[in-house]
């Protein structure tokens, strides 16, 4: 572990007496209203959200990038990095990696991983930029390029991230393609489609049967005028294409501003193509702000949704979570933390809706106490039980703090050196 036990155990120790008075102050006011605590701290203690390795490194956008300092240099570090959210949050037990940037010997990063309690999330994989070895270029598109040797190499890319996965423990791949066009009248949108959908259709077929494909949709960028898979019709059209084991990826970034998202969660589920998600927050595009920075309340919202689908669908429906967004002014790690919480709140405070009465509020179309059901739910300050879920699993009272003081951030920047590079570069 890279923090000290024992400074997490001195952290917890100077909070236990207030979260004590906290978590009973709480469980006082939800046993009115015939909530037990304990089976919410259990299920948060359950819950998790998948980090994405290049999250851990500074974003920047198509004008620079301000590297922070103790950057991870390599995906080791990444993984390091990882570790120490799950060490804090106890709520991130999995990382998912990016080939090739995170390209290493298999073996080398399940130990590693291993190591640090991590395990293994969904394979991405990367034919939205060319890589130095690369025969053929992507600035045309690539697994609905108009060249069938650029489609191959691109569905022969994807068939690869799903062997390096095999040998990780990962059992997804996320498809995410930036093709599309810029002019109107640039690409036959329908021909374009057709040849995407081929192309898929052979990664899918390398699917191992107790693997998952997710597509994951986005309306614009790097495709300005039109992209392949824009939004989560053509998403489902190729879910549905595909199979069984194929459905649908929702990265909250990847609407149009005020798209309602959990209806589309709604309907997805309803016809079992939701995959899963890329949590992140917007203010005007795809900003890749932080979980929950902008609007709480929708991804509230989206859970609600979540929380209601798993009690109908039980079990069987266990959606892929993932964190998916840019730091470029917090320490990634700080926001990573954060942003774990802040899903997690959600997913607590959607439990709280009380969906009889909520269902009694629709049947009798009384709209006011009806949306007062939720609002009650999300105004709920669950803090004191998700601090007692980090508290039961390990984790740390408050993360941040915790992180603070550990001078993490300071040692590895010793270790790791200075990275000066000023360049542009979504990551
Ligand atoms: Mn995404």
């Amino acid at each position: 572990m890279r923090i000290a036990p024992e400074l997490i155990e001195k952290h917890n120790q100077s909070r236990q007496a207030a979260l004590d008075a906290d978590y009973a102050a709480l469980a006082q006011y939800l046993r009115r209203h015939h909530i037990d605590i304990e089976s919410l701290t259990a299920s948060a203690a359950g819950f998790g959200v998948a980090i994405p390795s290049w999250g851990v490194g500074t974003g920047g956008t198509r004008f620079a990038r301000f590297p922070g300092v103790g950057e991870p240099r390599h995906v080791f570090d990444k993984l390091d990095d990882c570790g120490v959210i799950q060490q804090l949050t106890q709520a991130t037990p999995a990382v998912s990696l990016h080939i090739p940037w995170d390209d290493e010997d298999p073996a080398a990063l399940r130990e590693k991983a291993s190591g640090l309690g991590l395990g293994f999330d969904a394979m991405n994989s990367n034919t939205f930029q060319d890589q130095a070895e690369q025969v053929r270029s992507y600035k045309f598109g690539s697994l609905s390029h108009t060249d069938a040797a650029t489609r191959e190499q691109a569905i022969e890319h994807n068939i690869r991230c799903i062997e390096i996965g095999k040998t990780l423990g990962s059992q997804a791949l996320t498809v995410w393609v930036g093709d599309g066009s810029n002019f109107p009248g640039q690409a036959h949108m329908g021909q374009q489609f057709d040849r995407y959908l081929d192309a898929i259709k052979q990664v899918y077929a390398a699917l191992p049967d107790d693997w998952q494909l997710f597509t994951e949709h986005k309306m614009y960028e790097p495709a300005f005028y039109s992209t392949v898979v824009q939004d989560w019709g053509s998403s489902y059209l190729i879910a549905t294409e595909l199979g069984p084991k194929a459905s649908c990826l929702v990265d909250l970034g990847h609407h149009a501003p005020n798209v309602n998202i959990e209806m589309i969660v709604s309907r997805l589920a309803r016809f079992g193509k939701l995959g899963g998600f890329h949590f992140n927050d917007s203010k005007y595009g795809d900003d890749d702000l932080d979980s929950g920075a902008i609007d709480p309340y929708r991804l509230f919202l989206v859970f609600n949704e979540l929380v209601d689908i798993t009690q109908q669908q039980g079990d069987s429906f266990q959606p892929a979570y993932m964190l998916d967004q840019s730091h470029n002014v917090t320490d990634p790690i700080e926001s990573l933390i954060y942003s774990a919480i802040e899903v997690q709140r959600a997913y607590v405070q959607a439990l709280l809706v009380d969906r009889v009465a909520l269902a009694g509020y629709q049947a009798d179309n009384d709209a006011l106490m009806a949306t007062d059901t939720l609002k009650r739910a999300f105004r709920t300050n669950v803090d004191p039980i998700l601090q007692r879920a980090r508290l039961q699993c390990g984790g740390a009272v408050d993360p941040i703090v915790a992180f603070r003081e550990s001078e993490y951030r300071k040692q590895v920047s010793t270790e790791r050196p200075a990275v000066t590079s000023a360049g542009g570069g979504i990551v």
